[in-house]
């Protein structure tokens, strides 16, 4: 398990915690996959094509042997069996799971770019992020999340979703 990697979460459709579940369990089943870190639970508004459900988003620190390119056919194979269908661009998904960082690799590939090549922008990704491993410093930079945390825009269109339902969610997946 010798790579670090950070994954993102996130459902629009169906049961948004169900899918959530499903998907954490679907990794820890896989013997190439360990979950070491889990942020809280968010609901996000939808960014890019906002006629849509708001989203749950959370994201995953996993130290794996799975090749970067490995760990997106996992990714994918673990998105359709959830029922994830080919959907517009940016609109309802029952999950996504999207590599954020693997290892400080950047990788760009017809498959595949590392690091995501929206991450920076999008608060629904950083503030999750943020909360599991403040220290990260994006490659290509020499700031960390914690420096950058101020000047994340769109926070207000993340939200603890326990708090919003009131109940701690983050125990029942194994914090
Ligand atoms: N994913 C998208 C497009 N927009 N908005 C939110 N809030 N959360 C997402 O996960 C999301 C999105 C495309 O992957
Ligand atoms: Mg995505
Ligand atoms: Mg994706």
């Amino acid at each position: 398990m010798e790579n670090k990697a950070y994954l993102s979460l996130g459902t629009n459709l169906g049961d948004r915690i169900e899918n959530l579940q499903a998907a954490l369990t679907s990794l820890r089943n896989e013997e190439h996959i360990t979950i070491e870190r889990l942020s809280s639970i968010y609901e996000t508004d939808p960014v890019g094509y906002t006629e849509q459900a708001s989203f749950l988003n959370m994201a995953i620190k996993i130290r794996t042997s799975l090749s970067a390119e490995e760990l997106l056919e996992k990714c994918l194979s673990i998105e359709s069996q959830l029922g994830r269908i080919r959907e517009i661009k940016w609109g309802p998904r029952t999950i996504d799971l999207d590599i954020l960082l693997y290892n400080q690799d950047n990788i760009e590939s017809e498959k595949l770019i590392v690091p995501h090549p929206r991450m920076h922008e999008r608060a629904f990704v950083l503030i999750p992020l943020l909360e599991i491993d403040s220290t990260i410093c994006f490659p290509g930079t020499r700031m960390t999340l914690e420096e950058l945390s101020d000047s994340i825009q769109g926070k207000e269109g993340v939200q603890l979703w326990r708090q919003i339902n009131g109940v701690d969610v983050s125990e029942p997946l194994g914090n």
